[in-house]
């Protein structure tokens, strides 16, 4: 009903693209997804703007949205949707008050690709909390796609940022309760409200990305996890579609799990569709120890159709769309 609402009332802006295709709703259970099934008839258009976002991050989208709304520029959207994150020392898992690794120091990794294919990413960035605009002006004012360490820090200073201490009291008492096991095991959904990657298409259908974080928890210092890693983390192919990964990087990266979902939406596969089948190619592995582990993509395609999918239950999905702000729970693979 509500899809066919929707449908109904989209607004005939940007992309112009003609369906004639069923549209699987997304982010539902089975039979969620057959009643929300709905035939799209020719020259129907998705509402636009839309913004996505990983995790239960309402006031993140609505920044973006805001801007998109307000006649601002995608990246505009992005940066400063995915800052309000980052500034937010409650959130453990991006920017200032990220849960430090098992040496206490706080390292962010964060990218972002525009609508061209052009991308920025920064990895192991220390002392800044806006990982994401350095990510922008390294796609923006660098002949590179990624800076790392010293080199990113000091190239966030030529920009105007200023560095802080990111380590928060909280976060510090976390790290120093963690040490006296120290025993290191990815907790799953850990990262429940906190690190972020969006997606967004504008009025005229361009589609672009973002992720920033502040990594898995006491990890060994120098790790750096698929956030930042163009391919893995995040992947946008504005002919297609754009997808982002959350949760365990080092399966992310072994799979380039966000290039293969637009890959495979590319074939042909909605976005919910080709969100499963990215985490089935990490749970059939031989040997994959997945039952201890999380991973959630969320996709996007050209259409405006959206899909999310997890290992896990409770991975969730922010989306802002027709000004309605709503998180949706992901369907996931583990329902043993
Ligand atoms: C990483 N993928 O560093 C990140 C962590 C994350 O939600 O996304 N947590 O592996």
């Amino acid at each position: 009903m509500k899809r066919r609402k929707f449908i109904k009332n989209a607004t005939l802006s940007g992309v112009g693209l003609s369906l004639t295709s069923t549209i699987a709703a997304c982010n539902s259970s089975e039979s969620q997804k057959e009643k929300a099934t709905t035939t799209v008839l020719d020259n129907t258009e998705t509402s636009l703007p839309l913004v996505i976002a990983t995790w239960n991050v309402p006031n993140a989208t609505a920044k973006a949205y805001e801007i998109l709304t307000n006649g601002g520029s995608v990246l505009d959207a992005l940066e400063q949707g995915c800052m309000v994150e980052e500034a937010d020392v409650k959130n453990q898992s991006v920017g200032k008050g990220g849960l430090p690794d098992r040496e206490g120091q706080v390292t962010l990794d964060a990218c972002i690709m525009d609508k061209y294919g052009n991308c920025g990413s920064v990895v192991y960035l220390q002392n800044i909390t806006h990982a994401i605009s350095v990510a922008r002006k390294v796609m923006e004012d660098t002949p590179h796609v990624m800076l790392a360490g010293k080199g990113a820090e000091e190239f966030a200073i030529t920009i105007g940022l200023k560095r802080e201490n990111l380590l928060t009291e909280a976060s510090k008492k976390n790290w120093e309760e963690w040490k006296v096991e120290s025993e290191y095991k990815p907790i799953i959904n850990i990262e429940n409200h906190d690190t972020i990657g969006m997606l967004a298409i504008d009025k005229n259908g361009d589609i672009s990305g973002a992720c920033t974080t502040s990594g898995l928890a006491y990890k060994m210092n120098g790790r750096v996890g698929d956030s930042p890693i163009i391919g893995s983390g995040l992947f946008v192919d504005n002919e297609i579609g754009a997808a982002v990964a959350t949760g365990m990087g080092e399966e992310v990266v072994k799979t380039v799990g966000s290039f293969l979902v637009v890959e495979l939406m590319r074939q042909g596969k909605t976005p919910q569709e080709a969100c499963e089948e990215a985490i089935l190619r990490i749970v059939n592995k031989p040997n994959s120890n997945y039952k201890n582990f999380q991973v959630g993509y969320i996709a996007v395609n050209k259409a405006g159709e959206t899909g999310s999918y997890s290992i896990h239950q409770w991975f969730s999905m922010t989306k802002y769309q027709d000004n309605k702000n709503s998180n949706i729970q992901s369907d996931f693979y583990n329902k043993a």
